[in-house]
């Protein structure tokens, strides 16, 4: 392999599935004048032509939806349930952005014959992480064209793929330009966040990569919508139904192997179900979330070497201060990056698993005295993407309403409604970004007042 290149690795068998470019500024530049290029004319369309080529691309995607959950499911090591269902709902999104940029969001009328106008900002550039490749690139890029942006769409470096095959898709049905691909890692990265052409930016990614990027954005005065690492809580209260609290906390941890912004980190039980909690997330852990190379198992493998090392760090540093491992916490005989479901008990509010973001499927277990113990402990933490709470005391949840994070999750996890609005407390992000409708197309366009000033 040579330095220009990056080798992409098959999670389940450590061998290469290919090469991409490692990216360069001579590349992101070509991309972002063709999209700069194609701005004029597709944000001059009328909006009924605009939504009719975004429910053409939808159509043309589906029309390969099991042949990409098949990329996506190798590429980041899903299982192909999940990926069929990450990628069905990613191709959705294009549906649903034709229908919500109507007319009547892009002029909005005021009293007097005055209105806001959305207008699109320009070039939108579009930086993926690699834990939901499709997913999270589909959550942003309908919505960015449907109010007439152009996008050039960054794929992670570690799962390229089922970009690549999507926008091959995607072009025979858009106009050139439309949407531009750029390949590669950091090298591809900071030249198109560095581009003055790039008038709005979407990064989900680190912290670290967040601060670059948020840093660019504020020499150029170009909004940037900053999704970034997390460290996310679930207390635990006492009285609660301890079963269905194992299950939600074994999702929490577990799914995606653990590899997603918010997944639960850091678990506070209240002393008096600590006990059978740990038991059943335990059995949880050891049953439906064993490793998929078991019969019946659930987890599949981390996405690379590098993200495997990360998590058996923790682990290490975790057990080396004094934690009890219950379950897991060796990686497994064999190929690929497998890590199995980890509980771990005994834990304190410095472990490296209670201070820096794993992504990975460990359990750290920490045992309070009260809610409220477990509240103050949960908002120690620098993140603040989400915290859930699993209790029937509407005093405990009245408690909480002190936690610096977007999202509050009672009784559940991972529900988005289509209008939900969140900013990220914290070192977790910046802009605040709905999920579906008006809410979302408010981060990606800009308003425009026009008054006729005719009172
Ligand atoms: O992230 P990076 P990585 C966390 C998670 C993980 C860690 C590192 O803890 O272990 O981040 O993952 C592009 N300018 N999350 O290394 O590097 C990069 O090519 C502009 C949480 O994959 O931030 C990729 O497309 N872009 C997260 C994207 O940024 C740059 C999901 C994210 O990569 C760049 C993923 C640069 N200088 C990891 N350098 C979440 N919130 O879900 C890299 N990139």
């Amino acid at each position: 392999m040579s330095d220009d290149q990056i080798t992409v690795v098959d999670p389940r068998t450590g061998a290469s599935s290919g090469e991409i470019p490692a990216g360069s500024r001579a590349a992101v530049d070509v991309a972002v004048e063709e999209a700069d290029r194609a701005f004029a004319t597709w944000s001059a369309l009328p909006q009924r032509v605009r939504s009719q080529f975004l429910r053409d691309a939808a159509g043309a995607l589906r029309g390969h939806r099991e042949e990409l959950a098949a990329i996506e499911s190798r590429d980041a090591g899903k299982l192909i349930d999940d990926a069929q269902g990450e990628v069905d709902a990613a191709i959705d999104s294009f549906d649903h952005f034709a229908e919500a940029a109507t007319d009547e969001y892009l002029e909005q009328p005021l009293p007097d014959g005055d209105l806001i106008r959305r207008r699109p900002f320009g070039v939108a550039a579009l930086i993926v992480p690699w834990n939901f490749p499709l997913l999270i690139a589909f959550r942003f890029l309908p919505g960015m064209l449907s109010v007439g942006n152009t996008v050039v769409w960054k794929p992670s470096e570690r799962t390229p793929w089922s970009a690549i095959r999507a926008h091959e898709i995607l072009s025979t049905v858009l106009p050139a330009g439309v949407i531009e691909l750029v390949l590669g890692d950091g090298r591809a990265g900071k030249p198109l966040a560095e581009d003055p052409r790039v008038k709005l930016i979407s990064l989900t990614g680190s912290t670290g990569t967040g601060i670059q990027v948020g840093e660019a954005s504020g020499r150029l005065l170009r909004p940037a919508l900053l999704e970034l690492g997390g460290k996310d809580a679930v207390i635990i209260d006492q009285g609660v139904d301890v079963e269905f609290a194992a299950r939600l906390v074994a999702e929490g941890a577990f799914s995606n192997a653990g590899q997603i912004c918010t997944s639960m980190e850091r678990i506070f039980v209240h002393r008096a179900v600590a006990d059978e909690f740990i038991e059943r997330l335990t059995n949880e852990a050891t049953g439906r979330w064993s490793l998929e190379t078991q019969p019946g198992g659930h987890l599949g493998p981390m996405i690379d070497e590098r993200q495997r090392s990360v998590v058996e760090s923790h682990v290490a540093d975790a057990v080396a201060r004094g934690a009890r491992v219950v379950t897991g916490g060796v990686r497994p005989d064999g190929p690929g990056s497998y890590f199995p479901a980890t509980v771990l008990v005994d834990i304190t509010d410095e472990m490296l698993v209670m201070t820096a973001e794993t992504f990975g499927p460990i359990a750290p277990v920490a045992v309070v005295d009260n809610f409220e113990e477990g509240v103050r402990r949960a908002a120690s933490e620098e993140y603040g993407l989400a915290a859930t709470l699993v209790t029937t005391s509407e005093a405990s949840i009245a408690a909480a309403s002190v936690l610096d994070v977007g999202i509050v999750w009672i009784n559940s996890w991972h529900g988005y409604a289509e209008g939900a609005l969140h900013e990220a407390g914290g070192r977790s992000g910046l802009g605040a970004i709905g999920w579906k409708g008006k809410s979302f197309l408010d981060a990606v366009s800009a308003p425009q007042f026009v008054s006729r000033g005719g009172r």
